[in-house]
């Protein structure tokens, strides 16, 4: 039976508790069925990329494959969801280099703020050296990998339902969400805000009820899980570059026979690719629908939350955590940050 992407996505875009995706695809039992979770919502450019990507390595694999994608925290958050891949109960798992910051700290160097000025910066460094230095340090860990080509998640931005952020001043004890990660605690700290540790699966919860009153995320994560609805204002201030690794459970990986092993890695650094497209398409064209949606959007000078990081010692107390050779790498790409 055909189940055409469009179709599949509506139907599990229907469901809460939709059914994996690809699972209706397989035609007889296959040898190894692998799940995949991730923490956005059907409609981001993560599953859609995803559900094509499931179905390739179901067909291409003959059957032998059946590739499932649980979207949305369907699995749980993302906390959850790293140890499952950790353990091995999850084979494959998408998740920011900062979050993944609390079992790997040296991951979360690609988050340092206003480190890549643009994406002419961020594929060269995470495509090159930078990136394999850290999926290094991912692979030390022993039971996680992470493919070659990370995803993307976009240039954050700031959102409140109070007031716009113009300056650093304005965040100054600000109740904002932010993802569980020592980085984005440091970061926020330094803004002299009052951050939240919170997953992103009760982000929207958290703002409906006013535990906080701002977040920061990429406009398509914004837009495709509504924060528009309890956030009134949109503060473009590009502070931070995030991405996704798909990580891999490394005891899972190695159980497939070489063909599947190629098939899988092929796929899902291809649909990365592609994703990376989806996900640039829609944060340069977004403000305008936010804005019709009723989201109040102010631009930023970046220079005024740098020079507010410098003094604050963020960006000298993060080149000493990460090491003088890490941080070099770094630099390779951006220039001298501090
Ligand atoms: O938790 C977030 O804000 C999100 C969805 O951007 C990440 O996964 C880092």
């Amino acid at each position: 039976m055909n189940i055409s992407r469009r179709n599949l996505l509506a139907t599990a875009g229907a469901s809460a508790m939709a059914l994996p995706f690809g699972s209706a695809l397989a035609q007889k039992p296959a040898e190894f069925t692998l799940k995949y979770g991730n923490n956005l919502p059907i409609a981001h450019p993560m599953n859609v990329r995803a559900a094509e990507l499931a179905a390739k390595i179901n067909n291409e694999s003959k059957g032998r494959i059946a590739f499932e994608v649980y979207p949305n925290n369907q699995l749980g958050n993302d906390t959850d969801m790293l140890s499952q891949v950790r353990s091995g109960a999850l084979d494959y798992f998408t998740l920011s280099p900062l979050i993944l910051g609390t079992l790997v700290p040296a991951a979360q160097i690609s988050g340092v703020g206003f480190a890549f000025k643009d994406y002419s910066q961020v594929w060269p460094a995470m495509d090159g050296e930078l990136g394999a230095h850290v999926r290094k340090q991912i692979a030390g860990t022993g039971s996680l990998f992470a493919f070659e080509k990370i995803w993307d998640n976009g240039y954050r931005q700031i959102t409140t339902s109070t007031k716009p952020v113009v300056q650093p001043e304005d965040l100054k004890g600000m109740k904002i969400r932010i993802p569980p990660s020592p980085f984005w605690v440091s970061m926020f700290k330094a803004f002299e805000a009052s951050p939240a540790t919170i997953n992103f699966a009760e982000v929207y919860s958290s703002l409906q009820t006013k535990v906080v009153d701002a977040q920061e995320n990429p406009l398509a994560i914004i837009a495709t899980a509504k924060l528009n609805e309890v956030q009134k204002y949109c503060s473009i201030t590009n502070h931070m570059w995030d991405g996704f690794w798909f990580l891999g459970n490394k005891k899972s990986f190695d159980r497939l026979p070489a063909d599947l092993q190629e098939i899988v890695t092929r796929n899902v650094n291809a649909a990365g690719l592609k994703q990376r497209d989806d996900v640039k398409q829609l944060n340069d064209n977004l403000q305008a629908e936010l804005k019709t949606k009723g989201m109040v959007i102010n631009p930023t000078n970046a220079e005024l939350f740098r020079a507010k990081l410098r003094s604050a010692g963020f960006y000298a107390d993060w080149h000493k955590k990460f090491g003088d050779e890490p941080w070099a790498l770094l630099e390779k790409y951006t220039g001298k940050l501090a």
